[in-house]
């Protein structure tokens, strides 16, 4: 991460190919779409997930939140300052000059759920509104309660988020169903959790974060036990689902997450 790239993103060669592919695709796309976020962050990864699923097209604005946040971000783009952000509809311009009259989005979960409307046949959101339900109970549950222990545990470094860390991963592994994805089929809500679910193990066994090796070590350990072994299985399946494979690479996540300045 560190300079501002601009680019599809289906032409990143450190990435699997993604599909801006509507030559292939049944679904329509609606507006134009450009997706201001970065390959190696748990929330962008969101988008990548849910704009690969719709198979839209889409131009992505691809830069370092953190030390290379361009000037105009706040004031043109994304008011709250953060990725990842969209920007939907008007005419064709580079991602610095958004047309005023596009709509500028923020906000993953929102995201991920304006996806799944303008796409309906990506499945995204499930048919039975029961369904549709618990799996934005669970995206809701997740941003309130699993985040603030993981962004204390692996970017602050806290000792004491460890064992309500645990306590939260179980709370998230007792929503899941016996087998299959957060609601049955993939949905909004793998969507949502997966990136961080599966980013955890990757983490630890890097010793990527600000936590100390032992205490990254007592977590790791604590997660290989039987205790959660439904949710390992949970985030085995997830690494088959062809969606993430196209839009994970995690050789290239554990490369740039060691040389991220946050983490060191
Ligand atoms: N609640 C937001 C959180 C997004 C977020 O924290 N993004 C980070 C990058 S992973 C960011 O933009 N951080 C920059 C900052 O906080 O200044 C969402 O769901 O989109």
């Amino acid at each position: 991460m560190g300079k501002v790239i601009l680019k599809r993103h289906h032409q990143d060669e450190n990435w699997p190919a993604c599909s801006t592919h509507p030559a292939l695709s049944n679904m329509p796309q609606t507006e134009r779409i450009t997706l201001y976020a970065n390959r190696v962050p748990a929330f962008s990864h969101r988008m990548f997930l849910a704009l690969e699923e719709a198979k839209a097209e889409y131009t992505l604005h691809d830069f370092d939140i953190w030390y290379a946040k361009p000037d105009w971000f706040d004031t043109k783009i994304n008011p709250l300052g953060k990725i990842p952000a969209l920007s939907y509809g008007g005419p064709k311009t580079a991602p610095d000059q958004p047309a005023p009259e596009s709509a500028k989005l923020g906000e993953s979960l929102a995201l991920v759920e304006f996806v799944a409307d303008i796409f309906p046949e990506s499945g995204l959101h499930p048919a039975d509104p029961v369904v549709r339900a618990r799996a934005r109970m669970i995206n809701n549950y997740f941003d309130t309660n699993f985040f603030p222990l993981f962004w204390d545990f692996f970017f602050q470094g806290k000792p004491e988020a460890r064992v309500p860390f645990l306590e939260v991963v179980e709370t998230v592994q007792g929503l899941l169903p016996e087998t299959g994805y957060a609601v049955g089929d993939w949905s909004i809500a793998d969507v949502a959790i997966a990136p961080f679910l599966a980013r955890t193990p990757m983490q630890l066994e890097n010793d990527i974060g600000k936590q100390s090796t032992e205490e990254g070590n007592k977590m790791l350990l604590a997660l290989r036990e039987p205790r959660f072994a439904r949710m390992m299985k949970y985030i085995e399946d997830v690494k088959q689902w062809p969606s993430w494979k196209a839009t994970y690479n995690e050789a290239d996540v554990i490369e740039r997450n060691k040389a991220f300045k946050l983490f060191n």
